[in-house]
Formats: structure tokens, C-alpha cells, sequence
């Protein structure tokens, strides 16, 4: 049976604003509560990681794992534009210092997706003052904190805008479709309650950054070429200013990657889709210490581009592709580019069947496994992820966890997966076959 070395690092991830819960400061906050909003529930409480912070680190302990992946918020940290709070610094200090008494090695994310509402009023992620706001965060993060922290990623899934501009012009294309094919009635009530309702969205979201809606750019909106480059630029210089505090702390990025395969004739779109999401940012990682790879699922693309599933695809409750073997597939096209330390910073799957998540961790660790063997520097493993939580848009339908939360009362429910994972050092993988 194969086994991980016992230095191999194996837990689970989690965002600060998708489990901690009433992360008032922040741009995510301010868009789930204003009227139109497109999130289908607004965050609240989230499954109240930040005071029960200890209860789940110690059910990864119990579990047997070793690792745990979490962000530090920014709005907390800096709720205000250039004041800093201490406070939290605190609560964070109080969150590493758990990790270390329970041995569990802790790699932390600067930005997980939200930012601090002032930050989009200041032009968000289009902004080139974006850079030094930042950097000086990461700066005083790492003041604080540094010696606590042995890796850093800056930016979780650096290329996330890129990926949306294009589901956002998928969606547009069929909508144009739709609307060319439908009958008047169909489209008269779609379009123009749609129409309504992004009207009502945006002058609301006008108001609540005060600035024109055309300029708020949170992380998750469709970037520019410019916005992209400004996001790399950002990932430089945290990583100067987090070197320059303390040169020990490793520091790394994570992308977004699928699995792109091709059938005869849609070569040409895999190798866009590889450069796209990841190539084309690789000047900017050079001097980076490891890198984090998130990835879910696959893409097949034919000579007509991306080939869509059929009643024969097996499904997540996300919609897209049962695929554990994807994992393994994109480690072997990042380590053709990329001869540094890798950490899988995240992979998983909603599903409410926990035996399918079980299969998966162990298909996919299975790939990761024989990576290692061929050489590929994989030194790190974390689930997404550790408790159900928030999926943004979606909210808290979706369950990627490994522990269930009860909402109302809080209380936490372990699931088969997080025992399964956090002995699978001990025990080895079972490779379970398709
Ligand atoms: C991501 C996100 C997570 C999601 C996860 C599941 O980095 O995409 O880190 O926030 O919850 O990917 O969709």
C-alpha cells in the first residue's frame, strides 16, 4: 500500500470570510446586503470560526492531520484605510499559537477573495494604489506575526478574474441566444425582469462604495489586462515586503487550474486555456518559494471547443465533473514549468454522499502519490475544505466540507472524510477504482 512521508503535509482549508462569520468591514459584506444583491443569502455568522476556532482545529488534530490552511482577513486587520487593528492581530496571534501547540503547520493566506470595503472605493482591484495598500499590509502582518508563520500565500487563485470574465461571456452569449430563439413572452419576462433587477444591483452598489458602479471592482470581477497585471504586481511586492521582515517565511501564490485535455482537434484550445491560466503569469514567480495549486475538475475540448457534459457525466452538486484524477493531471503540466516546491492548496468536492468524498480525497491523493514517485516536489495536501461553509453567490447550500456545521446551533458534526484523510499517512491510500 503506498504511504506519504510523515513530513508530507496533510489537512485542510479554509477562507476567512466563508467560515468566520460577520466580516462587517468588507467588500463581500456590503454586496450581500444591499437590495438586488446576487448573493443568494447574505454571509451573517458564517459557521462562527472565529470564536470556535480551537473546535475545529482540534477535530483536524483528532482526525490525524497536520496542516491547516486559513486566511488572515484584511478587513479586520485594516478596517479603515491606514489604521490598523491590534485587536485582531491578537486573535490571529491566538489562532497560530494553537496551530502550533496541537503541531499543526499553518499556511496562511493574505487575501482570500474579500477586501476591505474602503479598498473598492478606492478603484479596488483596477487600481494601481491597490499595489502599496497591499504590500503595507502584508508588511505589518508579517511584523507582527512573521515568526509564527513558515508559509504565506499572497493571493488565493490570482487568475479567478480572468476565469469569470469568461463564464460572464459564456453567459452573455447564451443569453444573446437565448433571446434570438426564444418566443416574446419567454424573453420579454426574462430579459426584462433581469434588466430590473441589474439596474436596482448597480445603482446600489454605486451607492454603497460611493463611487460610479462601473468603477467597483471587487477581486471577483471580470479584470482588464491591466487589472491582472496590477494583481501580479500586488503578489511582488507583498512578497518583497514579507521576504524583507523575514526571509524564513516561504512564500507563494495559488491559481485556479483545470485539467484541460483535448480531443483530436482541440489541441489549439488547451494550450490557450494552459497559458491563459497559468503561463502567461509565470515571469511574474520567479523568485517565489513554492507554488499552490486549486484545482476540481477537468475540460475537454474538441475542435469546436469545450465539450459539454452528457447524461453519462458524473456530476458534483456544484454541476461540474466528478474527476479526482484531474489533480494529478494538472500537477504533471505545472511541474513541466515549474521545478519548485508545490502545495495542493485546495481540492474537493460538494457532495451530501460523504462515501463520494471519501472516494475522491482517495482517488485524487492517489495521483498526487504517484507524482511524487515520479519525481514532481509535491510537499503539501489541504482539503477544501475543513467545515461546510459559505460559497459566495451561492451560500450555504453547497457542502465542500469535511466537517457539517448546524447553523443554529452551531454545533459541528465530523464527517467519515475528515477521519479518512487525516489517517491516510498511517495507512495508506486504498485506491479505490472507478
Ligand atoms: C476558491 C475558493 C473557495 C471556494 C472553492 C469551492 O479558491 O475557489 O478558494 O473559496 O469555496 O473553490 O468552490
Amino acid at each position: 500500500m503506498k504511504k506519504f512521508k510523515s513530513e508530507f503535509m496533510i489537512g485542510a482549508a479554509t477562507a476567512a470570510h466563508q467560515v468566520e462569520g460577520n466580516n462587517v468591514h468588507s467588500d463581500f459584506w456590503t454586496m450581500e446586503h444591499i437590495p438586488g444583491t446576487m448573493y443568494k443569502e447574505p454571509s451573517l455568522d458564517a459557521v462562527d470560526h472565529y470564536n470556535r476556532y480551537k473546535e475545529d482545529i482540534q477535530l483536524l488534530v483528532d482526525a490525524g492531520c497536520n496542516t491547516y490552511r486559513f486566511s488572515i482577513e484584511w478587513a479586520r486587520i485594516e478596517p479603515t484605510k491606514g489604521e490598523f487593528d491590534k485587536h485582531q492581530i491578537e486573535h490571529y496571534r491566538e489562532v497560530l499559537e494553537f496551530c502550533h501547540q496541537k503541531n499543526v503547520t499553518p499556511i496562511v493566506t493574505m487575501h482570500h477573495f474579500s477586501s476591505p470595503k474602503w479598498l473598492i472605493s478606492e478603484g479596488g482591484w483596477e487600481s494601481e494604489t491597490t499595489i502599496e495598500y497591499f504590500g503595507n499590509y502584508c508588511k505589518y502582518v508579517t511584523e507582527e506575526l512573521g515568526d509564527l508563520i513558515p508559509y504565506i500565500c499572497t493571493i488565493n487563485e490570482a487568475n479567478m478574474g480572468k476565469q469569470i470574465a469568461k463564464i460572464m461571456k459564456k453567459m452573455q452569449a447564451v443569453q444573446k441566444n437565448d433571446s434570438a430563439n426564444s418566443t416574446e413572452v419567454q424573453v420579454g419576462l426574462n430579459m426584462d425582469d433581469m434588466k430590473a433587477k441589474m439596474q436596482t444591483y448597480y445603482r446600489a452598489l454605486g451607492e454603497a462604495f460611493g463611487i460610479d458602479p462601473r468603477n467597483v471592482h471587487s477581486f471577483l470581477s471580470p479584470k482588464t489586462q491591466n487589472g491582472e497585471r496590477i494583481i501580479m504586481k500586488c503578489h511582488e511586492k507583498a512578497r518583497e515586503e514579507i521576504k524583507t521582515t523575514n526571509p524564513d517565511i516561504q512564500v507563494g501564490i495559488t491559481f485556479s487550474l483545470y485539467d484541460h485535455q483535448a480531443l483530436p482537434g482541440g489541441e489549439k484550445f488547451v494550450e490557450q486555456e494552459q497559458y491563459e491560466d497559468f503561463l502567461e503569469y509565470l515571469p511574474y514567480l520567479q523568485n517565489d518559494d513554492f507554488l499552490g495549486v486549486q484545482n476540481y475538475s477537468r475540460k475537454i475540448h474538441g475542435p469546436d471547443g469545450i465539450v459539454s457534459n452528457n447524461e453519462n457525466t458524473r456530476l458534483t452538486k456544484m454541476g461540474y465533473e466528478y474527476y479526482p484524477e484531474a489533480l494529478g493531471n494538472v500537477l504533471r503540466f505545472v511541474s513541466k514549468h515549474w521545478n519548485k516546491p508545490i502545495i495542493v492548496t485546495e481540492n474537493g468536492i460538494s457532495t451530501d454522499q460523504d462515501e463520494e468524498r471519501v472516494e475522491f480525497i482517495d482517488r485524487a491523493l492517489t495521483g498526487v502519490h504517484q507524482c511524487i514517485e515520479e519525481g514532481i516536489d509535491v510537499i503539501g495536501y489541504t482539503h477544501w475544505s475543513l467545515l461546510d461553509n459559505f460559497e459566495w453567490q451561492l451560500g450555504y447550500a453547497q457542502t465542500f466540507g469535511l466537517i457539517a456545521v448546524d447553523r443554529s446551533t452551531q454545533t459541528r458534526y465530523p464527517k467519515e472524510s475528515l477521519s479518512f484523510l487525516g489517517s491516510i499517512k498511517n495507512r495508506g491510500l486504498v485506491q479505490i477504482q472507478e
